[in-house]
């Protein structure tokens, strides 16, 4: 990681999430799924015609930081992304799961989220 980015990390996380403020109500956003765990909601940028977030309530800042106790909460985002595509309407003409880590994958948010595109046919993953 180069050193900016790796300082503008650090900021972010002693300031504590976004999506926390989500989560808290902090924070206006379209929420489209929640349970004890797990939040999903509307991201403020689209990428797709179909893009939500899902999000852990535990703030895992990025993958490399999941233990093995966020094991089944880890399974059950993916669940969730099943079930919301399938609400969406793009379970069967399909769709792209993702979550990026750290700066190579422009990671911008460091609290653990899934991305879930459809709705178009996508480009590439790497580009
Ligand atoms: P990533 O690049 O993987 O870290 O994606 C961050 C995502 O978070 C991106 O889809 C935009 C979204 N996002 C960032 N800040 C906010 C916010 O304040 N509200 C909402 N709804 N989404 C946000």
């Amino acid at each position: 990681q180069s050193d900016a980015y790796q300082k503008k990390k650090q900021d972010k996380i002693d300031k504590g999430s976004v999506f926390t403020k989500i989560i808290n109500r902090e924070l206006p956003a379209t929420i489209e799924y929640e349970d004890e765990e797990i939040i999903a909601f509307v991201p403020n940028r689209l990428q797709a015609p179909v893009h939500l977030l899902i999000v852990p309530k535990k703030e895992i800042y990025t993958i490399n930081d999941a233990e093995q106790e966020d094991t089944e909460v880890l399974g059950k985002m993916l669940l969730v992304a099943k079930k919301l595509a399938k609400e969406k309407g793009i379970a069967e003409t399909g769709y792209r799961i993702a979550i990026n880590t750290n700066e190579d994958s422009g990671q911008s948010v460091f609290h653990i989220h899934m991305h879930l595109l459809g709705g178009k046919k996508l480009g590439p993953m790497v580009d």
